[in-house]
């Protein structure tokens, strides 16, 4: 996989941010179009919480920021043994994805708010759910 970091005040800043949250984020600009890149491992966790087995599948990274106006391209990789989704309501995603699947999800000129980023076969206590942020133009 190819990183290519955006350089430049804020951009830099923000890239950087993302990057100690873990995740992988890429910028690239084409005349006026900003693009970012996720690339998010859907990844399966066991756990014992108080004597109790339980399971649980995280996004990873969870979160993706982007600016109005700008494309978000997810770049989503199962690695649970199940099949897991990706959804983003507000964008018309509903993707499904069986195990070791990779998809790209192309989200063009997002606009501001904060959007759930969600599976639609798990419950949101055994998948846990992200956030798309989009923030105003600077
Ligand atoms: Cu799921």
């Amino acid at each position: 996989m190819t990183r290519r970091f955006g350089t430049g005040g804020v951009a830099a800043v923000f890239v950087a941010a993302i990057a100690l949250a873990g995740g992988g984020m890429a910028t690239r600009t084409s005349g006026q179009t900003t693009t970012r890149e996720y690339a998010v491992k859907m990844r399966f966790w066991k756990a014992t919480v108080a004597g109790v087995p339980t399971i649980a599948v995280t996004n990873l990274p969870a979160d993706a920021i982007a600016y109005e106006g700008e494309t978000v391209v997810f770049r989503v990789t199962n690695e649970s043994p199940i099949p897991e989704g990706f959804a983003i309501d507000a964008y018309g995603i509903k993707e499904t994805l069986k195990p070791k699947e990779s998809k790209t999800v192309r989200v063009a000129n997002v606009r501001p708010g904060a959007f759930v980023i969600y599976c639609q076969l798990h419950p949101f206590s055994d998948h846990y759910t992200g956030t798309l942020l989009v923030l105003p133009k600077p």
